[in-house]
């Protein structure tokens, strides 16, 4: 199995390149039980799940988020597998919470790629000190799998971010997504590609990839036609995250579920739906 600890070296790459490609973080007994839970979230999707993509030949890219909720297998993960550790340890903190999962399965030959977006834009929390941990469950080669701008978790500009209901035809993603003090549209990193140092590993069952939220990644997809893709990804929140209710507009959007749990604007995030995994050890005294 792998180790869930982290060398210094690793802990300054995700600082500084806000990614890293960890390689065997995962063994067998965490792989096999989430792909079974995949197999459960699309016979019993939540009522958030999407097909972001349905071709002409029924290919289709189908996405679920916060199922923990209803899929043992994925609250197993997030609770007892040593993600936590790994985001806590990545980002330095002294505390970690969950904040949700996300899948993202690809039918064989589909072709769709994940337009490049920041994710943080989109949240109901706002900080620097975030993660994701994306995990394909199959092999991926490198032309099919996530792409990210390195560095450009550190970018000083806030960019609007696109209307990803566009790409559903889904009337529920709706947002506006208005210029609200943003710099303007994220740059068209497709058209040119060469200006930008863009990183991307070929990953085996149980490599991870870890980016910060606030990281440039699009891509994935692109499937030869004999291939699939199974993505499980877990969200975490390390110390200086707070609630953040966006006027904008949010996706996927917690403000409603959050209020009923009692978290507002500027809070701590936090509570049963955001629980707290990791903590970092208390030194031994001298
Ligand atoms: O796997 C993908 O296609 C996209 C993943 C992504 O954008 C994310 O995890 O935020």
């Amino acid at each position: 199995m792998g180790h869930p600890v982290v060398t210094d070296e690793q802990v300054r790459t995700f600082a500084t390149d806000g990614v890293i490609c960890l390689r065997g973080a995962f063994g067998p007994e965490w792989i096999e039980p989430l792909r079974r839970g995949i197999q459960k979230n699309i016979a019993e999707p939540s009522d958030r799940a999407r097909f972001w993509d349905r071709d002409v030949e029924g290919r289709t890219c189908f996405y679920d988020n916060q199922s923990w909720l209803h899929i043992d297998e994925y609250r197993d993960f997030a609770v007892d597998s040593p993600a936590a550790e790994l985001a806590g340890r990545l980002l330095g903190a002294t505390a970690v919470n969950f904040f949700y999962d996300a899948v993202f399965v690809r039918s064989p030959g589909n072709r769709f790629r994940t337009p490049f977006h920041q994710d943080e834009p989109y949240w109901s929390v706002e900080g620097f000190d975030t993660c994701s941990i994306w995990m394909p469950l199959v092999p991926v080669a490198r032309e099919s799998s996530l792409e990210l701008v390195r560095g450009s978790h550190l970018w000083p500009e806030r960019f609007r971010q696109e209307n990803f209901g566009a790409l559903t035809g889904d009337d529920r993603d709706t947002v506006a997504y208005a210029e609200g003090g943003r710099a303007g549209p994220l740059p068209d990193i497709e058209v040119d590609r060469d200006a930008y140092e863009i990183l991307s590993w070929a990953m085996d069952p149980g490599d991870v990839v870890v980016f910060n939220a606030r990281m440039v990644h699009g891509g994935s997809g692109n499937l030869a036609a004999d291939r699939d893709l199974q993505v499980f990804n877990t969200q975490w929140l390390g110390d200086d995250v707070r609630v953040a209710f966006r006027p904008e507009g949010m996706d996927p959007d917690h403000s409603g579920v959050m209020r009923a749990a009692g978290l507002d604007h500027g809070d701590r995030i936090g509570g049963d739906l955001y629980p707290e995994l990791w903590r970092r050890p208390e030194p031994a005294p001298a």
